[in-house]
């Protein structure tokens, strides 16, 4: 039987950079996930009688959410659900299975690297048939319909039996219980030489992936110890756990020390990673080197015709405002585009079903490429295993011929969390208004070029997203970005990303010194003053 609830709208359902996230409290307050799940539905005309892909990172309130959407689904006349088995889907799993079912689009519960538990957060985001994150404008219908819901409809009925495979009913609905591994892994097999990854493994390489007790134990397990060979004990914290063990899923040198010690300590295995909440992060630490993601990116397109599926080269390539320019420099070699696009992988999809761009990456630990529309952490450690067996080289190695060839941009992101999120509107806005007058200015011996509040117009759509952050470029060619960012569940957090260049023949020169990016902030705007902190929260 299919019941109408009348409710009311809560009015801060507003999507941030990856969909909703909220504490775990908010979310279980009566109708608040119903109201937002139906205001999904009720933003995508053609939904009846169609496919949807549901799963999440295992997180506290994943299986009981799951519930109350299957029934939100019957009630809203959807089709067939294709659920993974207990409710677990990594995000690259889900977005894969959207697009090789050609499913109408899914619905992915997590809040990815935010911790979990009773006390954390909760999210969900709906992602469109292409796999990828729904743009802006479908964003801004959920939240326009989010404003004016009174009533949702759902099925009155027992729950689905979500741990067990094979087909179910909720009302007239088909429900598809699948393994959240199989089609993952087959479609691995078919970007990678596995051969020559399990070659490598054979030859007593050792790698260390650390699964932070979330999504990807189970995806780690399977590919790298079942399938391509590596020794058992390879992964690690490898079962998923609602409150990932009391840890902080986010693959950094700050919540991944456990891994950073070990890969600095005596017998570091060859290459050490980890992944988050949701499995689309990545962290690639060789041996006694932290890979910064942003000269993560650069290297897998400098080296990507070494990959079977990216063996005919790059169409282009695209990076997140905030990240490094290390790739910049790859694409202007390999005579291919570069892409700069506001922060959160929605903005890529676009640019991938173009055509226009074959891999994708942000600073914050995601890399991706066409294969499917979302960043991909444990593809990422593929890529660099395949690149390994392909160039016979050690990863520290590559890094350094790496920049041997193209000069490394330094860099750095310091986060300053749970600032009072009226100091932070404010200091922004006051940083905006000094922007004209800034170009030309010296500081500190440099001078500022360039000095705007980054902007973007999709070159597919043509839609505009503005005021994605303050940009500030200075002619030794470094670079301060400043943005507040649209994960945080609690205050603002504002992000400072620091970057500044040293050319091929001093690779590891002394212009490493990025504080004095962080002082020239404080006299053009009193920053540390103004937000009452003195130093960030975590600097990654
Ligand atoms: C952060 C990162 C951004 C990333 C987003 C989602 O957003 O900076 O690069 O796309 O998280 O990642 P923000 O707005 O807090 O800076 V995940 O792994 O949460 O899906
Ligand atoms: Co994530």
């Amino acid at each position: 039987m299919i019941e109408t609830i009348q409710t009311q709208p809560f009015d801060d359902q507003k999507p941030g950079t990856s969909g909703l996230r909220k504490r775990v409290g908010v979310f279980a307050q009566p109708h608040y996930l119903e109201n937002f799940v139906a205001s999904i539905f009720a933003a995508l005309p053609g939904l009846a009688g169609q496919t949807l892909v549901i799963g999440g990172d295992g997180r506290y309130f994943n299986d009981r959410a799951i519930q109350t959407i299957i029934k939100l689904a019957a009630g809203h006349e959807v089709g067939r659900l294709l659920i993974g088995c207990n409710g677990l889907l990594s995000t690259p799993a889900a977005s894969h299975l959207i697009r090789k079912n050609q499913a109408f689009g899914g619905i992915i519960l997590s809040a990815s690297h935010n911790p979990g538990g009773p006390e954390g957060d909760f999210g969900i985001k709906y992602n469109a048939a292409n796999g990828g994150p729904a743009p802006e404008r479908l964003t801004d219908a959920i939240f326009a319909e989010s404003r004016r819901i009174t009533a949702y409809r759902r099925y009155a009925g027992p729950d689905v039996d979500l741990s067990t495979i094979g087909e179910q009913r909720c009302g007239a609905m088909r429900v598809t219980i699948i393994d959240p591994v199989d089609d993952y892994a087959e479609l691995m097999r078919e970007l990678f030489d596995f051969d020559a990854i399990a070659g490598l493994f054979r030859t007593g390489f050792r790698l260390h992936f650390d699964a932070m007790h979330a999504v990807t134990g189970p995806y780690a397990v399977r590919l790298f110890e079942d399938i391509l060979g590596a020794a058992p004990g390879t992964v690690v914290n490898q079962r998923p756990l609602p409150d990932f063990g009391g840890g902080h899923p986010d693959p950094n040198p700050v919540h991944a020390h456990e891994l950073v010690a070990r890969m600095n300590g005596p017998d570091a295995p060859d290459l050490g990673a980890a992944s988050d909440g949701d499995g689309d992060r990545n962290l690639i630490h060789a041996r006694g080197l932290f890979i910064a993601p942003s000269d993560s990116l650069a290297v897998l397109a400098a080296n990507a015709t070494l990959i079977p599926a990216y063996a005919d080269g790059l169409a282009g390539v695209a990076r997140s405002m905030p990240t490094s320019r290390a790739v910049d420099r790859v694409a202007e070699e390999l005579g291919i585009t570069c892409y700069e696009t506001p922060t959160g992988w929605k903005f890529f999809g676009n640019l991938l079903d173009a055509g226009r761009a074959t891999l994708c990456g942000e600073e914050s630990a995601g890399t991706g490429s066409n294969h499917v529309r979302e960043k991909d952490g444990i593809w990422a450690v593929l890529f660099w295993l395949n690149i390994i067996a392909a160039r016979g080289e050690d990863a520290v190695t590559i890094m350094q011929r790496h920049w041997q060839r193209f000069g490394r941009n330094h860099y750095a992101r310091h986060d300053y969390e749970e600032v009072d999120a009226g100091k932070a509107r404010e200091l922004m806005a006051g940083l905006r208004a000094k922007l004209p007058d800034l170009p030309g200015t010296s500081w500190q011996e440099d001078t500022i070029e360039l000095a705007d509040d980054f902007s973007y117009r999709d070159p597919v759509d043509n839609s505009l997203t503005e005021h994605q952050g303050v940009r500030l470029v200075f002619s030794s060619d470094a670079r301060l970005v400043v943005r507040l960012s649209g994960t945080g569940t609690v205050g603002a957090t504002l992000r400072l990303y620091l970057e500044r260049f040293s050319p091929p023949d001093s690779p590891d020169g002394s212009s490493a010194d990025l504080g004095y990016l962080s002082s020239t902030l404080d006299e053009i705007c009193d920053f540390h003053a103004a937000i009452g902190r003195t130093s960030p929260s975590v600097i990654s």
